[in-house]
């Protein structure tokens, strides 16, 4: 069978995966879960016991979770190339550590402003102390990404590959949660002009919007998540 991704929405770092999966030009299917309501029901946790997306259904039927563990499954079953390099080569090694950079201190210090947004009884004065604290920490890892960055047009060169796929989903917080002005880093600016102006990452976008566009063809259909968890979820991990 075709793997499932399934994504959330709204504004997912699962965006760049269903670039990815287009770049990658294999067939796919798609399972779009709303992060505000059904992620968050009980049912979910057959899929994802932590409650996140993304989640990937292997061409085995088996669930794996956690965006480092997907892209690697991907990187495994590209053997074009197209959207990672040789595993043995410096450049692999290169985009495995922008991938983890990514995945791990630059995502995660946008967590404040989405715990802030999303208190349950919202509280100003720690509402406050939260964007504070993540201000200060979306900056800091903004200034070393941007040192980070090489000459080329994308993250590792002249074509995206899965680093570009895993930042351009979570950058783009910055703007969201409004905490600085992207020009301020001229080099991440470019970049990520670049990547979103990337008719795979169009398509990506537009369907997390719930809208329809033709991507390569490589999708085959979404799924409902209810049929997902049926066929695919099981009681615990
Ligand atoms: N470590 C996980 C984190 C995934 C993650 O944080 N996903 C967010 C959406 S981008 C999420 O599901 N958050 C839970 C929520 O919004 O309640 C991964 O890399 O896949």
């Amino acid at each position: 069978m075709e793997p499932i991704l399934l994504y959330g929405f709204p504004l997912g770092s699962s965006m760049g995966l269903v670039a990815a999966l287009e770049w990658l030009g294999q067939p796919y299917r798609l399972c779009r879960v709303d992060m505000l309501g059904e992620m968050r029901d009980p049912a979910y946790a057959q899929i994802n016991p932590r409650h996140e997306t993304p989640a990937c259904v292997t061409d085995q039927g088996t669930v794996l979770t956690e965006s480092m563990a997907i892209a690697a499954w991907l990187e495994a079953r590209d053997t074009e190339r197209r959207i990672s390099f040789d595993p043995l080569s410096p450049r692999a090694d290169r985009m495995h550590q922008l991938m983890a950079f990514v995945n791990t201190g630059f995502t995660a210090a946008f967590s404040p402003f989405w715990a802030a947004m999303e208190m349950e009884t919202p509280n100003p004065t720690t509402q406050s102390a939260l964007r504070q604290w993540g201000q200060a920490n979306v900056m800091q890892r903004h200034d070393k990404l941007e040192g980070l960055i090489g000459k080329g047009p994308f993250l590792l060169g002249d074509r995206p590959t899965l680093a570009d796929a895993l930042l351009v989903g979570v950058a783009r917080w910055l703007d969201f949660h409004a905490v600085a002005d992207r020009s301020r880093w001229p080099k991440l600016a470019a970049l990520r002009e670049r990547i979103e102006a990337d008719p795979a990452v169009i398509y990506a976008a537009a369907l997390e919007k719930g809208e329809n566009r033709p991507g390569t063809g490589a999708c085959t259909g979404h799924l409902a998540l209810n049929d997902v968890i049926e066929r695919f979820g099981k009681s615990s991990e």
